[in-house]
């Protein structure tokens, strides 16, 4: 019997690098069951996650703005150094604001990155423009990998380089796609206190045995446990998100009245997304010289029915 030879699985070729429609630098990581994801240089930013049919499992606004220096609406957006406009710089920070490069020193894959088929590193430095407007010397690397199961991970690092020492907030401001808003179920968030950014950040507490939508919500949920699902009704899957280092979790849908007043979404488009955000805002990391902060994300996605019987949530 002839030998199947086991057919080797080129990582280079599974991890391409082209233009976006702005001719900007974009990656496209594969996996072998046809799972894509595409990360734009401008911002870090994922601007797709696909599962092996190519269903699209990031919302991205039919209205977005793909010009520099404006974030895409949707995908994951990377905030840094500041989360919300509380802060002296621009909503969310710079960093999804300023072009990347690609790290050409990147951390080898560590053992228990066996099932990662495809990943890139990123590199973000401060400009002297940045310097000016946020003085401290830090380096922010991000790897995005997917996984042979389709599971997507950003894991960021942020370094302080031998400068004074700094302190920041960060989110992974994660847009997903949902079939229709009112029939979104959010679990894990349970008890919780929450900052409520439609009462001037007052602090509550979650009464609800799972965040459900039925208006604008906009809330940061305090010391939140690192696995949340969300429940998409019509299509039964639940995507987990599974955190570390990031103790807060955002959740965002501005409904229909914020919607109309934002160019850069559609006036419905509401119902077809959410935003859950791995966080740390309530207590900004502090970094001495020489220390360094590590935030990893990991999306999947599951059949509703195995969430309920296997994630203790
Ligand atoms: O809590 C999420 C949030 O801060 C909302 O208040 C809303 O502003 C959202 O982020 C979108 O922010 P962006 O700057 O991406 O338009």
């Amino acid at each position: 019997m002839g030998q199947h030879s086991a057919a080797v699985w080129d990582y280079r070729a599974a991890t391409e690098i082209t233009k976006d429609w702005n001719g900007i630098d974009q990656v496209v990581l594969r996996n072998p069951q046809g799972a894509l994801a595409r990360v734009s240089l401008h911002g870090g930013q994922v601007t797709s996650w696909r599962n092996e049919h190519g269903e699209e499992l990031l919302f991205t606004s039919s209205k977005a703005i793909f010009k520099p220096p404006k974030a895409m609406r949707g995908g994951i957006p990377i905030c840094f150094p500041q989360f919300g406009n509380c802060g002296s710089l621009e909503q969310h920070g710079f960093a999804r604001n300023k072009i990347w490069a690609i790290d050409d020193n990147p951390q080898p894959l560590l053992p228990n990155d066996s099932n990662v088929k495809s990943f890139i590193d990123l590199l973000l430095k401060p400009s002297e423009e940045d310097l000016k407007c946020w003085p401290n010397s830090f380096e922010l690397r991000l790897r995005v990998s997917l996984a042979t199961d389709g599971d997507l991970t950003l894991t960021s690092r942020v370094r302080n380089v031998n400068g004074k020492p700094f302190s920041f907030s960060f989110a992974y401001h994660t847009y997903l796609s949902v079939s229709d808003i009112s029939e979104v179920r959010i679990e894990g968030l349970e008890t919780l206190d929450y900052l409520d950014n439609l009462c001037r950040r007052e602090r509550f507490t979650e009464q609800g045995d799972a965040i459900t939508f039925e208006s604008e919500l906009d809330r940061v949920y305090l010391s939140s446990p690192n696995v949340i699902a969300v429940l998409d009704h019509e299509k039964k899957r639940t995507y987990v998100i599974r955190k570390d280092g990031l103790p807060d979790a955002v959740v965002w849908n501005p409904w229909e009245k914020k919607s109309k007043s934002m160019a850069d979404i559609g006036d419905e488009e509401y119902k077809q997304m959410v935003c859950v955000d791995g966080a740390a805002i309530e207590k900004p990391v502090t970094l001495k010289p020489g220390e360094e902060w590590t935030g990893r994300l990991q999306l999947s996605v599951v059949p509703s029915s195995f969430c309920s019987e296997h994630l203790n949530l």
